[in-house]
């Protein structure tokens, strides 16, 4: 579709949405920006930083801003399975409040167990209202893997002592767009790690309909609120890939957009953490980084409002945003490249994860291997030089 027609499109939702009722109706966006010292610079600034980071062109800033006007207008249920609660620390945890973060609070929570005043009876009786109230409308975004099938009584919550997969099911039913948000809910995450000890699930796995997955444990606070975005904007599916993953987001390598790569590409590794490497700065490949197989744009979005990211941190990317990567990427700190040799997991080592196969993957794997190889030996001639 033309460039002119996708922003009529867009406009014309907007405009649609702008129509239904606010749901959050003691405070306007303005407002809110304006009591947390957030000026119309700045929130303008941060549209048009959202609107790049989804791959849209600068004209649909307005638009952003405006579509962040809107997020009150769409119900959302937040469910919590199994997990840290890690996903929502990412976007509520904050000294000074993010637009980000500002923005989920104003978004019409109708349920999210951490930050909700109500509880027991209440609680549930709320989320039972909010999905027949919004039956067809809300939009549900699920964090935690879910004990299905024989180990599904691992998990029950509230005084009805409902499984978490029969709650997760109820409220997917009542879903118009559904975002597992972590690699738990994505993937199962650590909760399905070897040996799975509760059969534990991703939210794919209990229902039937598309589930958008937005991986990371956690996921930095821009992809969250990135998708709730993407989903005012359009109204449909982004362009997703092999894993469901929004390629805006998770299109890239993080090894292709690290900081460090000049250091790869260079043979200079970190070889033991807190050597002189360490402190220069150099590709932490040796130690177990994991950023030539792992699809994700923290090295371009960063953490805590931009503040850094593991390998900005010192240690290397773990491959928290691929699935089953607490069995396929250990260990932690060794690379991975010897292992990858026949294996399905390691996909992300090719260029775009949805072209990735297993003999390109071999390949990549150990050319990567071969190059850190060439560089030890390089090293060790200069240093006898
Ligand atoms: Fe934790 Fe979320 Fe990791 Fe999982 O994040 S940060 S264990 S992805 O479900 O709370
Ligand atoms: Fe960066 Fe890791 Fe790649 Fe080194 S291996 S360049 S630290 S992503
Ligand atoms: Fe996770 Fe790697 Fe980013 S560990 S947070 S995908 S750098």
């Amino acid at each position: 579709m033309e460039h002119a027609q996708v922003l009529k499109k867009v406009s014309a939702r907007l405009g649609e949405l702008s129509k239904l009722p606010r749901l959050r109706e003691n405070m306007t966006i303005s407002q809110m920006m304006e009591e947390n010292g957030v000026s119309r610079r700045d929130f303008m600034k941060w549209a048009a930083g959202m609107t790049a980071m989804l791959s849209l062109p600068s004209t649909f800033t307005p638009l952003m801003a405006q579509a962040a006007e809107l997020t009150d207008r769409l119900p959302v249920v937040w469910l919590h399975m199994a997990e840290c609660t890690g996903c929502s620390e990412s976007l509520l945890r904050s000294d000074a409040p993010t637009v980000d973060s500002l923005i989920f609070d104003y978004i019409s929570l109708e349920y999210h167990e951490t930050i909700m005043a109500a509880s027991g009876w209440q609680a549930e009786e709320n989320l039972s209202n909010a999905l027949s109230k919004y039956k067809g409308r809300l939009i549900l975004m699920v964090e935690g893997a879910i004990p299905a099938g024989e180990g599904e009584h691992y998990l029950t919550i509230g005084t009805h002592g409902k499984t978490g997969a029969a709650i997760a099911k109820e409220a997917a039913d009542a879903a118009a767009a559904i975002f597992a948000i972590g690699a738990c809910s994505s993937f199962g995450g650590v909760q399905a790690a070897y040996p799975n000890p509760t059969n534990a699930k991703p939210l794919s796995k209990i229902t039937n309909k598309t589930v958008i997955n937005v991986p990371g444990c956690p996921p930095s606070e821009k992809n969250i609120v990135g998708q709730v975005l993407h989903y005012i904007l359009f109204g449909a599916l982004p362009a997703l890939d092999v894993y469901n993953r929004p390629k805006w987001a998770y299109g890239n390598r993080i090894h292709d957009l690290c900081e460090r790569r000049g250091r790869f590409d260079a043979g200079e590794f970190v070889e033991q953490f807190g050597d002189e490497g360490a402190k220069k700065g150099y590709c932490l490949y040796k130690v177990g980084c994991k950023g030539p197989y792992t699809f994700n744009n923290c090295s371009q979005e960063r953490f805590n409002q931009h503040t850094s990211w593991p390998v900005q941190a010192g240690h290397g990317c773990i491959g928290c945003s691929e699935p089953d990567f607490w069995d396929a990427m250990g260990p932690l700190e060794e690379p991975l490249a010897n292992k990858l040799y026949q294996t399905l997991y390691g996909r992300g080592a090719d260029k775009t994860a949805d072209k990735a196969g297993v003999a390109l993957l071999s390949a990549a794997g150990i050319a990567i291997a071969a190059h850190a190889a060439i560089a030890v030996v390089k090293g060790t001639k200069k240093d006898e030089e």
